[in-house]
Formats: structure tokens, C-alpha cells, sequence
């Protein structure tokens, strides 16, 4: 099934001559309202009206986190605050979060598109959506839950954690579809098994995975495990939220990405230049339809590249393949974008510690496990356990209230972490995904 026929199977004419008018009605709009854009543009020598082919597009200057960063919270927005209606927020490089705004029509373009991406996924009226993705500031829960409304389907906003309920719930709703993280599904599968609850018994067709990076072997694992077809969606609060991309239950093969509302390219994230199909890059995003928050040449610093053959499933929407690493250190630890610089002034803060530190995550029971070691001062050492479990305590507890995640902070020694030659090893993840 197709949502919406007429534009996800579009030929290509007719969607870059969409492309091309809704990309002028944004570059006009972000250069009127946006403080920001006027300077860069400015700065670059071009105004909107210079922009007359999608070609031209490579000549308009990127935006980067720290772009969002420094005009945080709201400078980036292009309506006043009357016309915004709903905030969400994902996690910065530093301590400050990335903060995103959308209109009452903003709201309805994501509720649509996660329609559409839910129908790819295997969704339709009449199937009941155990939507496990939080929900809060992250833009996983609200996301699928309106698009879940919109559809028609039936939604049980049952959000994260609290994993035996869960189970519960599973079996007495019957549920057809499920929607979480990748990690946390295979987690659910394991807690059913311990309570006796086999997924074969269960309603389950598909499952709608994504916010943090997964393989074809999890994919494999999660089919058998849960007893369904599992797709890939993909998104971020910069430019919507889930939904901007997604595999097509049929193919599943690569995420068709919503090209009448999003322009997508891969850049070289070494020399800014843009790259062909089918070559790995940096993916680069520009939104077409948004008002409160629009991004222009957004650099998401996800690595995939862009495959533009047709799909057995009709659409004819550029698929981008599996995210397969980040241009930065960003970590994704249970679904919280967590970078090792806000971790770092965490530690900073704090008088007993040096700052030699070292991340470590693994995965126990299919969940992150993230282990801050840091090494005590001199100053800060002593043989009392009882002090030094308290500094841990305090540190744990620092990062939560910072970051939302739950860390094991283990006190090392003086120099009992590894000096480099070079760059520190900041993080070491044994993840195996
Ligand atoms: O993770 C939005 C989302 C919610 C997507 C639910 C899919 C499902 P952020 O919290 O802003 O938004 O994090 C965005 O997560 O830049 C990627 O690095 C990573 N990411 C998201 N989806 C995938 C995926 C949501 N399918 C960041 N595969 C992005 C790999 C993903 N990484």
C-alpha cells in the first residue's frame, strides 16, 4: 500500500519541478525571518534569487549543530512564537540541546509523513501500534503516535521502559505492529521469553525500527525473534523527527526518503563537495515544507549514500542505504545522542577528577551499558571507599540530570588510564550490532 499515490510515485520531472519551487519559497522565507540565513547568505555573496535550479542549491552555505547551538533556543525559528505550537529538543554538543519548533501546519506535514511512512512499513487502518519509543522532548514517541492518528490505526502510546508491563500489554491488546528501537525490541523479546511469552503467539506483522544505527545481521535476529518483517526508519529532530526516510515493507532495501518535502544530498565531509549516487558521504539535508524550524543544507554527520534505481514497491523516491557511521563522535546510548564533550564538562565541573576519561559501551541484554572512567586527583584520592563511592555517586547522578542516561562511573587511580601518543581514546565501544 501507498499513502499518498500521486507523490511518492511521481516521476522525477515533475517532483524536482516541486522540488525546485518549494526550495525558492524556502530560501526566501528562512532570508526574510531568519537572522541567521541573511547573514550567511550574505556572507556567500547570494540571495534567494539567485537560486534558479536545483543545481544551484550546492552554492548556498551548510548548517551545522553548532550553527543551532549558538542560536539557541529559538533565534533559528522563522515564524514568531505565536505560530509555534509544539517544542521538542535533542542533546548538543555541549551542555545546551538542539532545540526545534513547529507550527500547527508543521505538525500536520510530520503527521502525514509518518502516515506515509508507517503504510510503507506494513501499517494500516485496523492494525493496533505498540509504540515503544519515548516520549518527551524526543521526537520518537509524539512522531509515530500522530502518524499513527492520522493513518487511522490504532496507537498505544506505551512510550519506553517499564518492560514486563510491556509484555503485558502485549499479549492482552494484541498489538500488529510494533515500534521502538531496534535494541530495545530485541530486549522485549528476551523479557517475553523469561516471563514464558513466546512471540509466535502473539499478533505481531511488522516492525518499524530506527534512532540508533543497526545491522542486517540485528535485523535478521529481530524477523526471527519477534516473528515479523522489520524495516528501517530514519530521522532527526533538525529536520522533523521519524520520518523522513523508510524502507518499504516489500523491498526492504534500502529507506525511500520523502523527496517531495526533504532534498537530500552526500557531501564529502572532508572537502565539502557534493558527491554522486551510489558514493558514501556525509548525508546533507534541506527541508521544503517546514515554517517554524526550516533547515538549509543541514550537515546531519550520518554516513550513507544515495541509491536512485527504481523500487519493486512503485515509489520513486531516492532510497539512502543504512546509516553506517557519523562524521563526529556522537554516541546513540539507548536512543539519547550522547557526545563525549558533554560528558567531559560534566567531569569538569567537578574538583575531585582529572580530566582523563574514557567511555566505555556495551551491550548487556541487548541494552547500552555506558561506563564513565575517570581518574581521581591526587587532591581527591583517599582509601575511604565511602567518599569514593559517594564522588561516584554525585557523578552518576551529574550526567543523568544532564544528559538523561544512566552511567556507571567507575574511580580509577591517578594515571591509571592510558596517556596517547596522538588523539586520546576517548570511547571505546565494544558494541556489536
Ligand atoms: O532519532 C528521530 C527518530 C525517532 C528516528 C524514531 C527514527 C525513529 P534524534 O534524537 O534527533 O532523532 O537523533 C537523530 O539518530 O542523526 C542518526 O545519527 C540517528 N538515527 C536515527 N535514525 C536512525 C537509523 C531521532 N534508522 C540521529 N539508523 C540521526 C541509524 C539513526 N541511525
Amino acid at each position: 500500500m501507498i499513502y499518498d499515490i500521486e507523490y511518492e510515485t511521481m516521476p522525477r520531472e515533475a517532483l524536482e519541478a516541486i522540488q525546485l519551487r518549494r526550495l525558492q519559497t524556502t530560501l526566501q522565507r528562512v532570508y526574510a525571518s531568519v537572522p541567521f540565513y541573511r547573514k550567511k547568505f550574505e556572507e556567500a555573496g547570494i540571495t534567494p534569487a539567485d537560486i534558479k535550479s536545483l543545481d544551484d542549491l550546492r552554492r548556498v552555505p551548510f548548517t551545522t549543530k553548532m550553527d543551532l547551538r549558538d542560536n539557541y533556543p529559538f533565534h533559528m525559528f522563522a515564524v514568531p512564537m505565536d505560530n509555534v505550537v509544539r517544542i521538542h529538543a535533542s542533546s548538543g554538543t555541549t551542555g545546551r540541546p538542539t532545540v526545534v519548533g513547529y507550527t500547527a501546519r508543521d505538525v500536520g506535514t510530520w503527521s502525514t509523513l509518518m502516515a506515509r511512512a508507517l503504510t510503507a512499513g506494513g501499517a494500516g487502518r485496523g492494525d493496533i501500534i505498540h509504540n515503544a519509543y519515548g516520549y518527551g522532548l524526543f521526537t520518537g514517541g509524539l512522531g509515530v503516535h500522530y502518524g499513527a492518528e492520522r493513518l487511522g490505526a490504532s496507537v498505544i502510546p506505551v512510550s519506553g521502559g517499564n518492560t514486563k508491563r510491556q509484555v503485558v500489554i502485549m499479549k492482552d491488546f494484541g498489538p500488529t505492529i510494533i515500534t521502538s528501537t531496534p535494541s530495545y525490541a530485541l530486549h522485549l523479546a528476551e523479557v517475553a521469553e523469561e516471563m514464558g511469552v513466546s512471540f509466535k503467539s502473539l499478533k505481531f506483522k511488522h516492525g518499524i525500527f530506527g534512532a540508533e544505527p543497526w545491522s542486517e545481521k540485528m535485523r535478521a535476529e529481530l524477523e526471527r525473534k519477534l516473528n515479523i518483517t522489520a524495516v528501517d526508519i530514519y530521522g532527526l529532530s533538525e529536520v522533523m523527527g521519524p520520518g523522513v526516510a523508510i524502507e518499504c515493507h516489500e523491498a526492504r532495501k534500502g529507506l525511500h526518503v520523502f523527496e517531495d518535502h526533504f532534498i537530500a544530498e552526500i557531501i564529502d565531509p572532508n572537502t565539502l563537495e557534493p558527491l554522486p549516487y551510489g558514493e558514501a558521504g556525509e548525508l546533507v539535508f534541506t527541508s521544503l515544507t517546514k515554517e517554524a524550524f526550516p533547515v538549509v543544507r543541514y550537515r546531519t554527520r550520518d554516513i550513507t549514500s544515495l541509491n536512485p534505481e527504481p523500487c519493486i514497491c512503485g515509489r520513486t523516491h531516492v532510497r539512502m542505504n543504512r546509516v553506517t557511521g557519523r562524521s563526529d563522535d556522537m554516541l546513540i546510548i539507548r536512543g539519547v545522542n550522547v557526545f563525549p564533550s558533554q560528558i567531559e564538562s560534566v567531569l569538569m565541573e567537578i574538583d575531585a577528577v582529572e580530566p582523563h576519561y574514557q567511555l566505555v559501551v556495551d551491550r548487556e541484554d541487548n541494552l547500552d551499558v555506558l561506563t564513565v572512567k575517570v581518574e581521581i586527583s591526587e587532591r581527591g584520592f583517599t582509601d575511604e571507599v565511602k567518599g569514593l563511592q559517594q564522588l561516584e555517586r554525585r557523578i552518576t547522578k551529574n550526567i543523568k540530570e544532564l544528559l538523561g542516561v544512566t552511567a556507571q562511573v567507575k574511580l580509577v587511580e591517578p594515571k591509571a588510564i592510558e596517556r596517547s601518543q596522538g588523539k586520546a581514546i576517548r570511547v571505546v565501544d565494544n558494541r556489536q550490532i
